[in-house]
């Protein structure tokens, strides 16, 4: 197999530094939920009645800082299972000690990251509370929010998506600088790369469906969960919410591109992840990677780290199928983790 390209993957989203609770004090994490209106499982944009949260993580409830931001998640993973040098990630930061922190995770990590630096803007913030199975997270953007089309087109930054070959955009993004995510597509239908876009967050798809919409005909790869998935049938109005019908719905969108079939991928925690294939009419059902329940760890990121893997198959071309189990392996690797990460030493695919 021809020797991967450096930095042949792509990734814009939104670098957050995430202050983490877990499990541990289940009972104050139930208050926590309560105290800010927060949903058990969910992930919103931070209001103002949201924003002493994460003081009192910090303070009170002792979080931990994690590197965060789904697509950084994602770059991360996929750089794990690649070459050195494989994958670079943009996105808008701070210039204060958060951003450094999260300069030296994705160092540790292997990861290239050209941030637009704001030099007014604090780094982006998540709050993740965990409780069981379930993730609630709350992000304010603050620098992530300023990234825009200058920095995509700075000379030195244009270069490295002239270089890459596949493009991975976090949905997220779509809250952010939606001209950006189409500068992109389009240099992929161009020249005929892979442009993989991920759905989020049911919020995305209520709320930035237009952004959504427009960037549909160039996806050759589209992944969300199940509550994406139905979230997408709920805002186009499709009359099956069914995971099965809406993963064939998105498959046969109208396409950029006709060099490249569109894959749609419905992950759905522990059931089958179903992929369907443009102008194919049956759905692939690919089991997940089972695990004792005994040793989930955190759950949060487990999409993320599908993405990840996902993507180091796409970009070293392996057959979809391995594409696929590569997302499910680092997806089981990193449930065993605290928060979005990965364990080390690294483990061999
Ligand atoms: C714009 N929003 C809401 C967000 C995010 C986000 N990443 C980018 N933009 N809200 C949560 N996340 C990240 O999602 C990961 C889990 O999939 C969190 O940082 C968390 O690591």
């Amino acid at each position: 197999m021809a020797p991967v390209k450096e930095f042949g993957l792509l990734c814009l989203e939104n670098p957050l530094l995430e202050r983490g609770v877990s499990d541990i004090q289940a009972v104050g994490d139930e208050a926590l939920l309560k105290k800010y209106d927060l949903k058990a499982n969910d992930a919103i944009l931070a209001e103002e009645k949201h924003i002493p949260l994460y003081e009192d993580l910090l303070n009170n409830y002792d979080a931990k800082l994690i590197a965060g931001g789904a697509a950084q998640n994602s770059a991360r993973g996929a750089q794990y299972m690649l070459p050195p040098n494989s994958v670079v990630y943009l996105g808008g930061a701070g210039d204060d000690k958060y951003s450094a922190i999260l300069h030296d995770a994705v160092k540790a990590a292997g990861l290239r990251v050209e941030y637009r630096v704001d030099p007014k803007e604090k780094t982006g913030r998540c709050g993740a509370i965990i409780t069981g199975h379930n993730r609630s997270l709350c992000t304010d953007l603050g620098a992530a929010n300023h990234y825009d089309l200058d920095h995509l087109k700075k000379p030195e930054i244009w270069k490295l998506v002239e270089n890459a070959d596949v493009f991975y955009i976090g949905g997220f993004h779509f809250t952010v600088c939606p001209p950006a995510i189409m500068e992109l597509a389009k240099q992929a239908a161009q020249h005929n790369k892979a442009f993989v876009l991920s759905l989020s967050a049911p919020f995305i798809l209520q709320f930035f469906k237009e952004f959504v919409d427009a960037s549909a005909p160039y996806w050759d790869y589209i992944i969300g969960n199940e509550t994406e998935a139905a979230a997408y049938a709920e805002s186009h109005g499709l009359d099956s919410k069914k995971p099965q019908d809406v993963v064939v719905h998105l498959a046969n969108l109208p396409k950029e591109n006709s060099k490249r079939k569109r894959v749609a991928i419905v992950t759905q925690g522990t059931e089958p992840t179903l992929v369907a294939i443009q102008g194919e009419k049956t759905v692939k059902e690919f089991p997940v990677h089972a695990i004792d329940p005994k040793m989930i760890n955190d759950t949060n990121g487990a999409g993320d780290a599908f993405a990840g893997g996902l993507l180091a198959g796409i970009l070293e071309g392996k057959p979809l199928e391995t594409c696929i189990d590569m997302g499910q392996w680092l997806a089981r690797l990193s449930i065993q983790e605290l928060g979005p990460s990965y364990p080390f030493p690294k483990q061999a695919y």
